[in-house]
């Protein structure tokens, strides 16, 4: 497994993941501690947490991982067979929101929050190519909490780049990563603790 992260001097430049297929840029440190640690808190005991259901082995299973969708009113969205509407805005995730898109002039309307309370929950391989999503717009992905390793596996030729997603950290992944690129958030056994994840995605509205 190659580990891109390996002898980077910089936090502020964004480190790019992936050499063909499509691009991942990593910056490690988009807040910085304190700010971590008010939106940590914050999305922990503000957000209405619930168990998210996935299809696995043919079977819909109940995680142990939480989830929560928001967006705009219009932003349905159907995964493993389950149409979610979104929870309105909260502050805090809309400050996020607008900071992701003056940096970086796309435009968001949803959100899809994991609450990950140990090392022993993750999410298995998976793109994020629904139909509904729209394939022109990156997806912005934001870890607060413990850091945890994350993986791409590439459809064709299985081959795998990983890195570590620290607090605070930012990844972009640029189109078109997930139509050849599967990604994972791995397990652990070591004993770490919890982890909030968001990813802003742009759903794509009948006209
Ligand atoms: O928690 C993570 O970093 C991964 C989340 C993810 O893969 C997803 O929401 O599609």
């Amino acid at each position: 497994m190659q580990n891109p992260l390996l002898d980077h001097p910089n936090p502020f430049e964004p480190i790019v993941i992936l050499a063909k297929d499509g691009q991942a840029d990593y910056f490690s440190s988009f807040y910085d501690l304190a700010e971590c640690h008010h939106l940590f808190e914050n999305l922990l005991h503000s957000v209405s947490w619930e168990s998210d259901r996935i299809q696995m082995f043919g079977k819909l299973i109940t995680t142990s991982r939480k989830v929560a969708w928001f967006g705009d009113p219009e932003c349905l969205y159907t995964y493993s067979g389950v149409q979610k509407s979104p929870q309105g805005w909260t502050q805090e995730l809309l400050q996020i929101k607008h900071k992701l898109e003056e940096a970086f002039g796309h435009t968001y309307n949803s959100c899809l929050l994991n609450l990950y309370h140990t090392g022993k929950e993750g999410m298995g391989w998976h793109s994020d190519d629904e139909k509904e999503l729209d394939s022109d717009t990156p997806i912005a992905s934001l870890s607060f909490g413990a850091q945890r390793k994350f993986a791409f596996r590439h459809k064709q030729d299985k081959t795998t780049s990983s890195l570590i997603l620290e607090n605070g950290s930012l990844l972009i992944m640029h189109p078109p990563i997930q139509e050849h690129w599967h990604h994972a958030l791995l397990r652990t056994q070591t004993i770490i603790g919890p982890r909030i994840n968001l990813t802003f995605r742009k759903i794509r509205l009948k006209q």
